[in-house]
């Protein structure tokens, strides 16, 4: 039988996940996909996540699918993580949910129901963006447009001319943002821009899709979310994306929910069953042992107050490796160059690293980082940020 498949390119996340992978050489650094690592280089336990599996194991209970939508525990634990504690309570009547195969199921499914209520709807997103966005709208048949976001030549958010690109989108267009530590860039919106940004959502009746995929790593749980509670003031169909795979390092766990915040009651309704619909014709239901963790630490004071403590512990740590790699890349001769590195947010830096040079680090020094530009912060630790320093030096020397 011929195939008839031509070659599929992988991501540019995925193609450096890959380089790693097959990189025999023991000293290897990832700083390529976004995941956490601690001082020691490793995927943190995290005690409260731990404290919990002890309680669930010891409960010796069954493991029965999930109801259609998922755990209601989970979704009633976070919606004031994400809303805050007011407004998640004005807003859970008119607020369809499910829970899915991590942030990126919740953004499919997401971007599926958005196809359905709004079925001409483009999507726009920000330039640069995580790939998979694109990847997602497009394979939901939707087209893709993308708005200014990142100013290369100031090494900035460029807030001025995102605003001006979303005032021109035609009505109903589905604005895909970045919650908080915009992935790759690192540059968030502040507070007041964010205002400026759900005014002219809502003046011209476009559909906010919020990606909060690091809720906690970029100024603090609260913080984080508040991108997602100014919108949820001004405007009244809204998505928001959530992963947990990062704030609660549990990865290859998947747990992920979507909400849709509607204008009532009975939109929330066939937006729930819609994605029930979905979600069954995808994979049925959503995968039960990481979602009861979460629940679990959410739902007693004191581990979720164990939990935050230790996302705050992460959040610091990669500000002391942003502020350590920006002083010992200060001496080199683009070391002025490097300055944003300290202001950006989240687990990334846009380096303005080159392919050239990206490829050079890999190369000549077993770095590893996505091609382009972006560098994982929180893989870095005192052991190898030193040589990392060393080899960001010597491939942008000329
Ligand atoms: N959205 C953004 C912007 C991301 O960077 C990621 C993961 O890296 C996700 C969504 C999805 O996360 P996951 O599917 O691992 O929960
Ligand atoms: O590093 C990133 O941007 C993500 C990470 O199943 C990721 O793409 C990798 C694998 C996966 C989900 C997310």
């Amino acid at each position: 039988m011929l195939i008839n498949l031509s070659p599929t390119p992988p991501d540019a996340v995925m193609l450096a996940a890959r380089l790693f992978a097959e990189d025999p050489r023991p000293h290897k650094v990832n700083l390529g996909i976004g995941m956490y690592y601690d001082e020691e280089g490793r995927i943190p336990q995290l005690a409260a996540v731990r404290e919990a599996d002890h309680r669930l194991r010891s409960r010796n209970r069954p493991w029965p699918y999930l109801p259609a939508e998922g755990l209601v525990d989970l979704k009633n634990k976070a919606m004031p993580v994400v809303f805050g504690e007011d407004q998640a309570d004005d807003l859970r009547r008119r607020t369809a949910w499910i829970q899915t195969v991590g942030g990126t199921g919740a953004v499919r499914i997401g971007a599926e129901l958005a196809r359905a209520i709004a079925p001409d709807a483009m999507a726009s997103i920000s330039d640069p963006s995580w790939p998979n966005h694109e990847a997602i709208f497009r394979a939901v048949g939707a087209r893709v447009s993308s708005y200014r976001y990142y100013d290369v030549e100031s090494c900035d958010i460029d807030v001025d001319g995102m605003l001006e690109d979303l005032g021109r989108l035609p009505r109903g267009t589905v604005v895909v943002l970045h919650g908080c530590c915009h992935n790759p860039t690192g540059f968030d919106p502040t507070p007041a821009q964010w205002n400026h940004i759900a005014q002219v959502l809502a003046d011209h009746g476009l559909i906010p899709f919020i990606d909060l995929a690091y809720q906690g790593f970029g100024e603090g749980l609260e913080a984080d979310a508040q991108s997602v509670r100014i919108i949820a003031q001004s405007c009244n169909l809204i998505f928001v994306s959530v992963s947990f795979s990062k704030s609660f390092s549990l990865y290859g766990e998947r747990v992920g929910l979507l909400f849709v915040v509607t204008e009532s009651e009975a939109q929330a309704a066939l937006v729930g069953e819609r994605a029930r619909a979905v979600s069954r014709a995808l994979y049925s239901s959503a995968p039960s042992n990481g979602a009861l963790l979460i629940a679990e630490v959410l739902g007693d004071p004191q581990l979720k107050t164990t939990w935050i403590d230790e996302l705050d512990a992460m959040r610091r740590r990669i500000l002391l490796m942003r502020a350590e790699l920006v002083d010992q890349l200060a001496g080199g001769n683009r070391g002025a160059n490097f300055a944003p590195i300290k202001a950006q947010r989240g687990l990334f830096s846009y380096s303005g690293l080159t392919r050239t040079e990206i490829e050079r680090l890999r190369v000549d020094h077993a770095i590893h980082a996505v091609g382009d530009g972006r560098i994982c912060l929180a893989a870095l630790n005192a052991g190898n940020l030193p040589s990392v320093a060393a080899a960001i030096r010597q491939v942008s020397s000329r």
